[in-house]
């Protein structure tokens, strides 16, 4: 087998490639190739060494697909070990993007240069690790404490220029890189040996890392890996690096044997996962989209728009009358101001975004656009009607798509006489900032409208997921059961802060009870209304909710709702006329309120969200169960650490949950707790 790495003589200049497509991870054969390369280097007549890499990138990290089975030698931290050890000079030169154990590669060198567009990054934390190959010892020397902890606690990669500034890179070369390195190189081999491990780490302020420590408890509640990167840090401010290094490495091992990483390991192949459609060749053709008109000016349509405007597409957003179509600018433009005031966007970009989308009160602007978003009200006779008016104004050829939360996708495609054209783009709220896309195929949607929808998502930076035709489709379809538990808790002994309180211990952005009130418990509430009595579910699952919309207490935009809201702050406490009103409906129904434990709590609403998920992989809604994952992760704030319900249910063991919902089905019933069969039969073997 031929090595990914090769060693070539040019001149004097030692020149190590890499060369292991797609993305010259660090594979065992990576790993002894530059072993072997810098043994050669070292006994040769080269004068400097180039370690530069051939395809889209430089090398993107570790092999995370070995992660998990037993380390194989060399160890990375050894290979770059040997390769700063060198005494003659070594220069990295970067294309693509130097992540991780890439860049760390890099670190490990005593030069480094990149192209203007190359980004590098130390993004382990995203993995639920830490950089374990000198990372978190070489990054500070070079770029002082704080910028370190921001670069490796943030995972965010940096573009050259701002490494450039930290003084993480020595060099921008905006001609050819091959050549410009060599070139540079060759002036090196007068200079001294630099390696970083010998530098202090610059002047810096000890409060920093307790600082770090305060800010990530919050923002990355839960998880473990950034608490030890800050670590890791702190420990390089005090002693050698070889100390320093041993802190990182088992650090890293602990963290790579835990279940967070295992959970995030899982999530980023499950997200890479989610965007293949089963059965559909690779190359199967796409429809071009060089303009989007998007149906309906409100808060949803609004964040459809800027999320095409944002990569660059333009829209044409059609409202029924001026004032709505006024409205909807002015939330727009509202929105972009917010993002460039909050330093998230610069002025000139808020601008050329804003200016690529349209607006318009008539229909036939939409005769040239190549994909149409439906998104007004969910009235399914309304959205019929839209698509029959499309099936007329639209070009052939032109995709139309709805972004119905709920409505059968196959009724709304039967409105027109393209049914192959239509699909649902389900976007998330505020949908110019929620990654998650469930994208709903329709009985008769063509292959090449679903290819170019998942990859259109891509260039939108969204997360797409393939759903099929049911009520919710794969993400609201579930939160039924899990809603249902969290209002059947209350009403049989909880408050609705204990509740939210163990979902949130548990790791959810935010409890049911606060989501419902954000989101507006009137919703749901004339949803019920719309459905037959028998269709709306457990009556004493609702009964509180229909009360407090009864009384106009529709959550935060009214001040009230399962909470009171201080209406400067938003912040949320406690109101005991809603708990008066919980006792009052309890008691009509009979029931005999009691203390509910935490985890009864917990496992009611997650085990209510695996139940229908595996119901969800049995009919084919989703095509696996890690999709499911990503939709939960990346569109209702299950934490990121747990890896999805689904992956969370097997960490527990299938065989567990199991028991768990027979006894539910033996306390509370059958109609909500019968197990699936997928998840019966994964428990039986
Ligand atoms: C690390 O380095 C630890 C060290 O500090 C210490 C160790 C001791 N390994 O994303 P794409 C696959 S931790 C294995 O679609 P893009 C990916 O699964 C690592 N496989 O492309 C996909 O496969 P498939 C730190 C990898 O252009 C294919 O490559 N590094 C790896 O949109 C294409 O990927 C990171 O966390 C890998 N490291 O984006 C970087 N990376 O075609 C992780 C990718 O079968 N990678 N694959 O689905 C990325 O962020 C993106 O892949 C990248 C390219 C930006 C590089």
């Amino acid at each position: 087998m031929t090595s990914p790495v090769s060693y070539a003589l040019e001149g004097n200049i030692g020149v190590i490639t890499v060369d292991n497509p797609p993305v010259n991870a660090l594979s065992q054969p990576v790993r002894q190739g530059i072993w072997d390369a810098v043994a050669e280097a070292a006994s040769d007549a080269s004068e400097a060494v180039l370690v530069i890499c051939e395809g889209r990138t430089f090398i993107a990290g570790a092999d995370i697909t070995e992660f998990g089975k037993p380390p194989a030698e060399p160890w990375l931290p050894d290979v770059f070990n040997r390769l700063e050890a060198l005494d003659k000079p070594v220069v990295a030169a970067i294309h693509g993007t130097a992540l991780g154990g890439g860049f760390e590669t890099a670190l490990s060198a005593h030069y480094r240069c990149a192209a203007p567009d190359a980004k590098v990054g130390l993004p382990e934390v995203h993995l639920g690790l830490l950089p374990g190959a000198g990372g978190t010892q070489r990054s500070p020397r070079l770029a002082g404490v704080e910028a370190a902890l921001e670069l490796m606690t943030g995972g965010k990669p940096i573009p050259a220029s701002r490494a450039l500034e930290l003084g993480l890179i020595d060099k921008i070369i905006d001609t050819d890189l091959r050549e410009g390195a060599l070139a540079w190189a060759a002036e090196l081999t007068a200079a001294p040996v630099r390696r970083t491990t010998e530098q202090p780490v610059p002047e810096h302020d000890a409060t920093i890392f307790d600082t770090f420590r305060g800010v990530l408890s919050k923002r990355a509640r839960g998880q473990i890996a950034p608490q030890h990167i800050i670590d890791c840090v702190e420990t390089a401010t005090k002693v050698p690096f070889a100390e320093g290094e041993a802190v990182e490495r088992a650090k890293f091992l602990e963290l790579m044997r835990g279940s967070q990483s295992a959970a995030m390991r899982h999530l980023f192949f499950a997200e890479r996962q989610a965007a293949k459609i089963d059965g559909l060749p690779k190359d199967t053709p796409q429809r071009s989209i060089d303009r989007v008109g998007i149906i309906g000016g409100g808060t949803m349509g609004g964040g459809i728009a800027m999320s095409f405007a944002n990569a660059g597409i333009p829209v044409t957003l059609i409202e029924v009358d001026n004032e709505g179509l006024q409205r909807g600018l002015s939330i727009i433009e509202r929105n972009y101001a917010g993002s460039v005031k909050r330093g998230k966007l610069s002025d000139d970009k808020a601008s050329k975004c804003r200016a690529l989308i349209a607006g318009s009160t008539d229909y036939g602007d939409l005769a040239s656009v190549d994909l149409v978003i439906e998104a007004v009200f969910e009235d399914p006779e309304l959205k019929k009607k839209i698509f029959a008016r499309l099936d007329d104004v639209c070009k052939p050829g032109a995709i139309l798509a709805t972004n119905t939360s709920y409505q059968d996708v196959n009724a709304i495609a039967a409105a027109t006489g393209r049914p192959q054209d239509v699909l649902g783009l389900h976007f998330f709220s505020p949908a110019n900032i929620m990654k998650l896309l469930e994208v709903v195929r329709g009985e008769k949607t063509a292959d090449d409208v679903l290819a170019t929808c998942m990859s259109l998502a891509k260039r939108i930076r969204k997360v797409p997921v393939l759903a099929g035709v049911c009520y919710g489709f794969i993400g609201n379809r579930m939160l039924q059961p899990y809603f249902r538990e969290a209002q059947l808790c209350v009403i049989e002994g909880a408050t609705p802060e204990q509740v939210d309180n163990a979902m949130e211990a548990f790791g959810m952005a935010m409890g049911p009870l606060r989501v419902a009130d954000l989101a507006g418990i009137d919703v749901g509430y004339k949803a019920r209304q719309a459905l037959p009595e028998d269709e709306r579910g457990d009556p004493r699952a609702y009964r509180v909710a229909d009360v407090l919309a009864e009384m106009g207490r529709f959550g935060q935009k009214t001040g009230s709702g399962f909470y009171r809201y201080d209406p400067e702050t938003r912040r949320h406490s406690s109101d005991t006329e809603v708990i008066e009103i919980i006792e009052r409906e309890a008691a009509a129904f009979g029931i005999e309120r009691r203390e509910i434990p935490g985890d009864e709590i917990v496992d009611r609403l997650v085990y209510g969200l695996v139940n229908e998920g595996m119901r969800i992989v049995e009919e084919g809604i989703a095509q696996r169960a890690s999709d499911i994952d990503v939709v939960y992760v990346y569109g209702y704030g299950f934490p990121v650490w747990r890896g999805g319900p689904m992956h969370y249910a097997e960490a527990v063991g299938a065989g567990r949950v199991y028991e768990r919902i027979c006894e539910f089905r033996d306390r509370f019933g059958a109609e909500a707790w019968t197990p699936a069969s997928l998840l019966e039969t994964l428990a039986t073997e």
